[in-house]
């Protein structure tokens, strides 16, 4: 149970001076309005401070108490913006809307687990960014695609699951942080998936979006492009065809009837197999305007990935270069979309790597909508099995400065669509979570689901500041506990680089389910992520004077920094260059011998990690602490494999020593 409620955990509080000073400030709540979304509120409150202070407040609708909680709405503010004020005895909490309630309420829920004073509170709060989704890759079958943490808990064997109280905890978790959307369905839409938008699973898609609106947060499903074909009995998808806009406009409307407050379609086109306008000679703004233009009548948005490359290339071509694609792709068709289209972006060129640049679409595209798309499950950051910390990555994808509009054009203000003033603008995810007792496997993974959301509301919260926050709520105030958690995950990101694929180069794993180290997995395949390392050296030369030219997709300022090889930064240097093993980085060592410290370093961290974990052992319940450890142990055991291979490929290869004679195979 203590793994399940995650960062929801609402432990007794025992401080006897800090239960009274709750019991005066909560022990009525007024409320002006009642709605789904409010009763929610009081439904959160009411449990919450039960479990902690062992009461549950009186709940005035009238409006009457003069002392107490007073939820309003006031309408002068921005929708999901709210303030919080303590005067007098009487705590007000106001919000542009219901939505806006329920986050002050987790706000507040929030400072009461981690014992904050809540008198002369004065907060005021705005997310940045107008949509914060999730999306789900759960298949019907009930598995879910690059899932570490159990089976799907909203289907199985092509049915919904019909107990919906893990959906509804899941909502809770999920508002509690802020987010607003999700997808509930895989993006690689097949058969039995394909159905979602017909009868057959219409009113149960209804009622999970019931679920999900009582937390504020609005339900999109991913469709098939070639659902004409599949359950409309049409020989074609092709979007200019007359037959096939009738099909989307009828289903479209059927499912409005069933569903109207869904949010939409989201839509992974001619990528990996899926079917696309490609096949019929259009181009993805013709794909994506006809499904926008008949939802558009139901206020509902089309969200169209931009993972759009060529996964059948062939290896001998040094010219292809999958990370090119996305760009080359979209950005001529900038402007060309429809206004409720919204063109969803991965953080980085290639697949969601340990380390990549930041997608030169991103700062590129100037009159789209779009969402950056980043990747809570750690499909290549060692699969919920390895303690890594993303928020830190995430943040310095948001500092990039694109240099869209000249210095200072950071990603976290392009996709909030502040610069371009889009009428659309966010961030989604893919989602970590599943049917295991602690929704995400290693518990510690809970860490980047709270911080995905707090991190998006907030941009500018510090990477610690998120760590601290989720480490008081999920184990306490204890401060050698809180000290102990803080430094084993700040490093983590870190540790994981360290002894994976190096300076930005990324991949290197077992073909399909990447996971651990393959060096050449990747190499003679069609995937086109390669490294070519040779006996001289490794690195993929994308450079605008001898490479693939993908450097060219930058602006200037970012295109010339990385060109140079004086000015490149050292973590990103094989990603951009092909360079001998004996080059010097600016940290002063070669690459060789860069690759080899590296490699130990990064054991000996998951060494300290271990290390932290055991001395606090006694402050932490058995489930969690066995369940951490255990994950801990396994992290080392692979973390050594990757040393071991990586070094021994790399010394094979270059046949130089290491210079401080540690054991290479
Ligand atoms: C890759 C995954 C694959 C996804 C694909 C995507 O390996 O399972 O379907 O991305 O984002 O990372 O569509």
């Amino acid at each position: 149970l203590t793994s399940y409620r995650a960062w929801l955990q609402y432990q007794p509080i025992l401080n006897q001076d800090y239960i009274s000073d709750i019991k005066a400030q909560f022990s009525k709540i007024s409320v002006a309005d009642e709605n789904e979304i409010i009763s929610s509120c009081i439904t959160e409150l009411s449990v919450a401070l039960k479990e902690m202070v062992g009461f549950t407040p009186v709940v005035d609708y009238q409006h009457t108490h003069k002392v107490g909680l007073h939820l309003t709405i006031n309408k002068a503010l921005p929708e999901e913006a709210y303030q919080l004020n303590e005067s007098q005895k009487v705590l007000r909490l106001s919000g542009g809307s219901s939505r806006a309630l329920l986050y002050g309420t987790f706000h507040l829920l929030r400072l009461i687990q981690r014992q904050a004073q809540l008198s002369d509170l004065n907060i005021t709060e705005q997310p940045k960014n107008p949509v914060r989704m999730i999306n789900h890759w759960d298949d019907m079958d009930g598995s879910v695609e690059r899932g570490y943490a159990g089976r799907s808990f909203f289907y199985e064997d092509y049915q919904f699951i019909q107990d919906r109280q893990r959906i509804q905890d899941y909502a809770r978790l999920l508002s509690s942080v802020g987010i607003n959307a999700l997808t509930i369905n895989n993006v690689n839409v097949h058969q039995k998936e394909t159905e979602l938008i017909t009868d057959t699973y219409l009113k149960e898609v209804s009622q999970t979006s019931d679920i999900f609106n009582q937390y504020g947060i609005t339900m999109y499903l991913s469709i098939n492009y070639a659902a004409p074909i599949e359950i409309g009995g049409l020989n074609t998808a092709d979007p200019l065809d007359e037959g096939v806009k009738r099909f989307w406009q009828d289903t479209v409307a059927n499912v409005y009837q069933a569903v109207p407050r869904l949010g939409g379609f989201l839509v992974k086109a001619d990528s990996e197999n899926r079917p696309g306008p490609f096949t019929y000679g259009r181009n993805h703004a013709e794909g994506a305007n006809m499904l926008a233009e008949a939802i558009k009548p139901f206020g509902g948005k089309v969200i169209w990935r931009c993972f759009v490359y060529d996964c059948k290339q062939d290896w001998r071509d040094r010219k292809t270069d999958r990370a090119r694609a996305a760009y080359d792709h979209f950005m001529p068709l900038d402007g060309q979309f429809a206004d409720n289209v919204i063109l969803q972006i991965k953080n980085g060129p290639m697949d969601f790597q340990v380390r990549e640049p930041v997608s030169p679409l991103i700062g590129g595209l100037a009159k789209t909508n779009q969402f950056l798309e980043f990747q809570i499950a750690q499909e290549y950051l060692g699969q919920q099995r390895h303690l890594v910390y993303l928020i830190p990555q995430w943040k310095e994808v948001l500092e990039f400065d694109t240099y869209a509009k000249g210095e200072g054009t950071k990603v976290k203000d392009v996709v909030s669509g502040e610069v371009f003033n889009n009428k659309v603008a966010g961030i989604v995810a893919v989602s970590n979570v599943g049917r295991d007792y602690n929704w995400t496997g290693h518990t510690f993974a809970q860490l980047n689901l709270y911080g995905y959301g707090r991190l998006i509301w907030n941009p500018d919260l510090t990477a610690e500041e998120i760590a601290l926050e989720w480490i008081e709520q999920t184990f306490g105030l204890n401060k050698s506990v809180v000290d102990a958690i803080g430094a084993m995950v700040m490093p983590s990101w870190q540790a994981y680089e360290n002894y994976t694929s190096p300076l930005g180069i990324g991949w290197m794993v077992n073909v399909n389910h990447h996971y651990g180290p393959n060096i050449d997995g990747y190499e003679y395949m069609a995937w086109g992520t390669y490294h070519f390392a040779d006996r001289d050296g490794l690195g993929v030369d994308r450079t605008i004077k001898s490479g693939t030219g993908y450097i060219g997709q930058y602006h200037e300022a970012n295109s010339k920094y990385y060109e140079e090889l004086e000015s490149c930064p050292d973590e990103l240097l094989l990603f951009f260059h092909h360079v001998p093993y004996t080059y010097q980085l600016k940290s002063g060592k070669t690459v060789i011998q860069h690759i080899y410290d590296t490699h130990f370093k990064g054991v000996e961290q998951v060494e300290a990690m271990i290390k932290i974990w055991n001395e606090v052992s006694e402050h932490i319940d058995e489930q969690r602490h066995h369940d951490v450890k255990a994950r801990l142990e396994h992290q080392l055991w692979s973390a050594k494999e990757w040393r071991d291979i990586i070094n021994t490929y790399f010394y094979r290869k270059s046949g130089i020593a290491d210079q401080h004679n540690r054991t290479i195979y």
